[in-house]
């Protein structure tokens, strides 16, 4: 028998069972599963070496524009996993409090701290109705956490992000909020408006050529955390938004549609330069965070510093 010619499936396992070292067994394991699978589908669909060169030019100029958290997003992968996350807590019966949401790929560190209340659009020309949002953080007990951290951020009124969208100010709309004695926090804004992803992009060609529309309804995120409390990555949306029931991204949550009230503001707003009788679109929302389990679960790290630090 010959040592060098193959067929698929001895291809296949050769690929899969190959090594000189142990290696790590998590990765061999799930490479030898989507290298398995990708096999299969190549064989199965009678993938051509064009399409299959064609795919990896795309992956390659997919990496080097940044966009891969577009297309996880897209592929509703960023939502498998809080779908799968949300199973787990529903199995142990810890299926409570604000739901989570996806984190998205535009988060940015380092955003300015401020106690109990911050301005977004302070210092910005962001446009759009003034927008201000304030309630509680609580655990799930309806206990007041105070000093939770509060990370608060979203797009300008064309669907950019301050540092992925040209610009902005460093840190414009997004701030980091301490929750005050009570658990408070307000914040003044711009109402945003839906997303949309770069056209001319590695992104909008697959969208293109999968005919779908890239989408996202307005929304605003939040990442907050308070030490013995499991960390919440979650986001709201803006009702009456054409894409609400239609995300690009599937995330979308029950729960997380805000009330908005059109109204004069009342005088206690001041300090966020909203002077009484100033029309603001405001919502009350509180945040309720579940107990950590542990001190993973009350990690500070979003989702790419946790792989930074792994
Ligand atoms: C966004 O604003 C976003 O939140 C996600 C998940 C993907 C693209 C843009
Ligand atoms: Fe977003």
């Amino acid at each position: 028998m010959s040592k060098n010619e193959f067929t698929v499936a001895q291809l296949l396992d050769r690929v899969n069972t190959v090594r000189v070292a142990e290696g790590n067994p998590r990765v061999r394991a799930l490479v030898a599963r989507v290298v398995s699978d990708l096999f299969k589908t190549i064989d199965e669909m009678d993938v051509t070496p064009d399409e299959f060169w064609a795919a990896t030019d795309w992956l390659s100029r997919l990496g080097a524009s940044g966009q891969m958290g577009l297309i996880t997003a897209g592929l509703g992968f960023d939502r498998l996993l809080d779908i799968k996350l949300d199973e787990a807590d529903a199995q142990a019966g810890r299926a409570a409090g604000t739901p989570r949401a996806i984190e998205g790929p535009l988060y940015v560190p380092g955003a300015p701290l401020s106690k109990g209340e911050a301005w977004l659009s302070e210092d910005s020309p962001s446009k759009g109705e003034v927008f201000v949002m304030e309630g509680r953080v609580l655990d799930i007990d309806g206990k007041p956490v105070a000093n939770a951290l509060m990370d608060v951020w979203h797009a300008n009124e064309v669907g950019g992000y301050s540092h992925f969208f040209p610009g902005l100010k460093e840190f414009e709309l997004r701030r980091k909020i301490e929750t005050d004695a009570q658990g408070r926090y307000r914040f003044r804004s711009v109402l945003p408006p839906g997303y949309a992803i770069p056209p001319n992009s590695p992104t909008s060609e697959l969208f293109d050529a999968l005919g779908r529309h890239g989408h996202r309804p307005a929304h605003v995120h939040f990442f907050i955390v308070a030490p013995g409390l499991r960390t919440l990555t979650t986001q709201i949306n803006v009702p009456g938004d054409t894409y609400l029931d239609d995300d690009f991204a599937f995330a979308t949550r029950d729960g997380l549609v805000i009330d908005l009230k059109r109204i004069a503001a009342p005088a206690g707003y001041e300090s966020l330069g909203i002077a009484a009788g100033t029309q603001v679109a405001l919502s009350t929302f509180d945040f309720v965070m579940q107990k950590a389990r542990d001190d993973d679960e009350a990690s500070p790290l979003t989702r790419m510093a946790r792989v930074a630090t792994a």
